[in-house]
């Protein structure tokens, strides 16, 4: 069980498989690539694998629309170059985990096109299906869902059959519609076949909104300017999910392991049930609270005027509540759909190797099973801001531009109201959107950052004569040796991982403090990180924090701090300085 291999250091690495090796020169990362590197993630101090969608796809969504569960897709590789990431990672004791997409598939899925055939075909009732509303003579969608890409409807009309069918995400991902038994049938075999095959579990996307409600009610209306709302609680944790995961558990993941990919914001309480041990379900979830601190409202709105305290309130919520309600985090910071942490939070200039480590002493200490996503060893940034529109490669950024050009036409709007429009869209794209994380894995300062032989997929970061594996892997200094030498040492403490999460200072604006605390073995941590970008004086009064700092030793730090020094007055920490201490 994860949670349990957690202890003996459960951390993550997921491999954005597009954009981590290639030995094919063909431009986009491989399977063989990955294999290749194998060998390198366990140097680094990483247990397993997650690999994101290598199935066969049209790729509308990066491969998170398949087209055949059990089918690569060729430009990643054969069935037999997944073998040898199997066997690479399972030679050296580490583990591999599939990308499990059944919220929807890609509409050139065969069981789609079955589906969509007629409305008598056996399968019809594997995605759903609607005749839709007649208002005034017009023919609309069922409700006013709205799909997660773009802003239409979130009901697609199929020519050929006379209905609609849902999608939550683009119309070339029809959702699958688990209420059919014959479905998630089909859904457990396919699963089985992998773990046959040798795979050690699943990452379930978007796996908290299998389930929609009865009868497809209209959404509340939450952003009057749209004709379409998002579905929020009609389609996402419905007390539904937890019947199919149950069941899922049962014939299928008993004993293998599992975390959930849970977007949404409902309480801890709702996302501790997903985790929690006796509930059968999954090992743990990945949340996404803590994601909104530098945002306005919507998704990828950026919030240019945050503050700490958003992200110390998320935090300091989360990290205390859900583990007290016995659920189980998974504990990222970055992944393919998030930006850049770094540039979050840190600095891209000269303080950027300090920010990076600084990044990695936070995501050390956090509770839960760690993941690291790839590039974060090597403190990467978002994609440089002179970048033109023709590097940007996702879709949702792609469909927002083409929807925001849209909207403009529609509104007759003038030059200058353009221009400051559009200067909004871009500051949200370019500092939340998903495609700076997906640039290139930068492994040394040979052309195309030793990632391919050939012009990549996407452009690698200007800055890889700098920033490459194999020059922060040669410097002890570096932010790559900070991640293997903290990694290490949080298997060691396991207070890290387990000890209750204690908020110091909640509401300061410029540093961040917290005691890790593990009861049973008594093991103590103080963390100290100065996220303030000033110079920043600690005082650790311990009146009012209720912190005896006089047994403080020096554990690990970012800076200058002697390992072993105590605490005597006031902690005064440069910018992006953190320090962890041992306490008695
Ligand atoms: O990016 C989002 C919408 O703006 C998130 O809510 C995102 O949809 C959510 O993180 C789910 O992501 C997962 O499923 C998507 C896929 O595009 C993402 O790459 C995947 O991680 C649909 O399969």
């Amino acid at each position: 069980k994860w949670r349990a291999a957690s202890a003996s250091g459960g951390r993550r690495r997921m491999c954005t498989r597009a954009s981590f090796k290639d030995h094919a020169a063909n431009g986009h990362g491989t399977l063989r690539g990955i294999a290749s590197q194998v060998p390198y993630l366990h140097d680094l101090g990483i247990d397993i694998v997650w690999l994101s969608p290598v199935y066969a796809s049209p790729q509308a969504d990066m491969g998170y629309d398949i087209s055949d569960y059990q089918a690569i897709d060729p430009r990643y590789g054969t069935l037999e170059d997944w073998d040898a990431v199997r066997d690479a990672c399972h030679a050296r004791g580490m583990k591999l985990v599939m990308d499990l997409v059944v919220n929807h598939s890609s509409d050139q899925h065969q069981w789609f096109k079955e589906s969509r055939r007629s409305k008598t075909d056996p399968k019809r009732d594997w995605y759903y299906w609607h005749p839709g509303k007649v208002v005034d003579g017009v023919r609309q969608p069922p409700n006013n869902w709205r799909s997660r890409f773009g802003s239409g409807s979130a009901w697609a009309w199929d020519e050929a059959s006379q209905e609609y069918y849902l999608h939550l995400f683009l119309k070339e991902q029809p959702d699958l519609n688990w209420t059919s038994p014959g479905l998630r049938r089909a859904v457990y075999d396919m699963m089985r076949w992998w773990l046959d095959r040798g795979c050690d579990g699943f990452r379930c996307d978007v796996i908290n909104f299998i389930a929609k409600a009865p009868g497809f009610p209209d959404a509340p209306v939450t952003d009057p300017t749209k004709e379409f709302q998002f579905a929020g609680g009609l389609a996402v944790n419905r007390p539904e999910v937890h019947t199919y995961l149950k069941e899922m558990y049962t014939e299928v993941l008993s004993h293998y392991d599992a975390v959930g990919e849970c977007p949404g914001k409902d309480s801890p309480e709702s996302f501790a049930a997903y985790s929690r041990p006796e509930n059968h379900e999954f090992q743990m979830v990945f949340n996404f609270h803590h994601q909104y601190f530098d945002r306005d409202g919507a998704e990828r709105r950026y919030k240019p005027d945050w503050v700490l305290s958003d992200l110390k309130k998320l935090y300091n919520q989360w990290h205390v509540e859900l583990p007290a309600l016995g659920g189980w985090f998974a504990n990222y910071i970055e992944n393919h759909d998030q930006p850049r942490f770094v540039s979050r939070v840190g600095s891209e200039g000269d303080l950027r190797n300090k920010s990076a480590k600084l990044v990695a002493l936070l995501h050390i200490t956090l509770t839960g099973t760690l993941f690291l996503y790839q590039g974060q060893e090597t403190g990467q940034v978002n994609m440089p801001a002179d970048w033109p529109e023709s590097e940007y490669k996702d879709i949702e950024a792609t469909q927002r531009l083409e929807g925001e050009r849209a909207y403009l036409d529609r509104l007759g709007a003038t030059p200058e109201q353009r221009k400051e429009h559009m200067a909004r869209v871009w500051r949200d794209i370019r500092s939340a959107g998903r495609d700076s994380p997906r640039t290139p894995m930068q492994w040394d300062e040979s052309a195309y950052a030793g990632f391919s032989s050939s012009e990549p997929w996407m452009r690698v970061h200007d800055d890889y004569p700098q920033w490459n594996v194999a020059k922060l892997r040669a410097d002890p200094d570096s932010v790559w040796s900070f991640y293997a030498r903290l990694l290490r040492l949080r298997k060691e403490r396991l207070a890290l991982i387990y000890g209750k999460f204690i908020p110091l200072d909640a509401d300061a604006d410029d540093n961040y403090s917290y005691v890790r605390h593990d009861e049973a073995s008594g093991e103590k941590y103080l963390v100290l990180l100065n996220l303030g970008r000033g110079e920043q004086s600690v005082t650790l009064d311990p009146a009012s924090w209720g912190v005896d700092v006089s047994s403080a030793q020096l554990l690990v730090s970012n800076d200058d701090a002697k390992e072993g020094e105590g605490i005597s007055g006031p902690v005064e920490l440069a910018p992006y300085s953190g320090r962890v201490y041992t306490l008695a």
